[in-house]
């Protein structure tokens, strides 16, 4: 696989959430990959019916390759909250609502820890990378993040719930932080540099 992704390549994003759109062009950007997003080539959203963030990755991508004949990776993501058992989880964007209203979910998200009177704040993001081939096999990469969650929100960067978790040795949460200190440590960095590892190759070890 090493070489299916090099510089000059060029990738769908198979997202139609803005936010990744814009981390993701700008983790590929530095190595020479060029990227599209779904949303502008006018591709149809599927429906995502795996029940992990995997599942929900590689269905995603397999559509935008199929739709577009072209590499496609696709990122399925979400919040886990530990004390929650994992919700809101593969569900995370369900719970934005139809309007994917952030900051209901994230008021959902402290309604419930408090319903339960705990102290545990402990929480992570996970992230699912696909990259699905024209002719060839479909890969996915895994990332995390562990953190806990603060109330009320802070910041305005970021998207979703990056206003409510602070990651691990920071005390700024991802929505105060430096959009580049976040794509250092995210969930998303995490799983990309997997997914490089095992598919990038540069004019030298091409
Ligand atoms: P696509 O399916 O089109 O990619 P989506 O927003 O529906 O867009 P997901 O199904 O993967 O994507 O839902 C992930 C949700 O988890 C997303 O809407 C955010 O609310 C949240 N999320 C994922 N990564 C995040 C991050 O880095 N910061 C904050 N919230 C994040």
């Amino acid at each position: 696989m090493l070489g299916t992704l090099r510089p000059g390549s060029t990738l769908v994003i198979a997202t139609h959430n803005e936010g990744k759109v814009r981390e993701l062009a700008e983790l590929f950007a530095p190595l020479g990959i060029a990227t599209l997003s779904a949303g502008a080539l006018g591709l149809k959203e599927p429906e995502e019916t795996g029940d992990s963030f995997a599942e929900n990755a590689k269905i995603k991508a397999e559509a935008a390759t199929a739709g577009s004949g072209m590499l496609a990776v696709a990122d399925d993501s979400g919040l886990e909250v530990t004390a929650l058992g994992g919700a809101p989880g593969i569900h995370s964007a369900r719970w934005g609502g139809p309007n994917k209203d952030f900051s209901l979910a994230m008021e959902r998200i402290n309604r419930e820890l408090e319903a339960l009177g705990t102290a545990d704040r402990r929480a992570n993001f996970v992230c699912a990378l696909a990259l699905a081939q024209p002719a060839g096999e479909t890969l996915v990469f895994t990332g995390k993040v562990d953190g806990t969650l603060v109330w009320p929100p802070r910041g305005t960067r970021g998207f979703g719930y990056d206003p409510i978790f602070v990651p691990e040795g920071y005390t700024e949460t991802f929505g105060e932080m430096d959009p580049e200190l976040k794509n250092d440590l995210s969930h998303r960095m995490r799983a990309f540099e997997k997914l490089m590892l095992a598919t990038y190759a540069d004019g030298d070890d091409a």
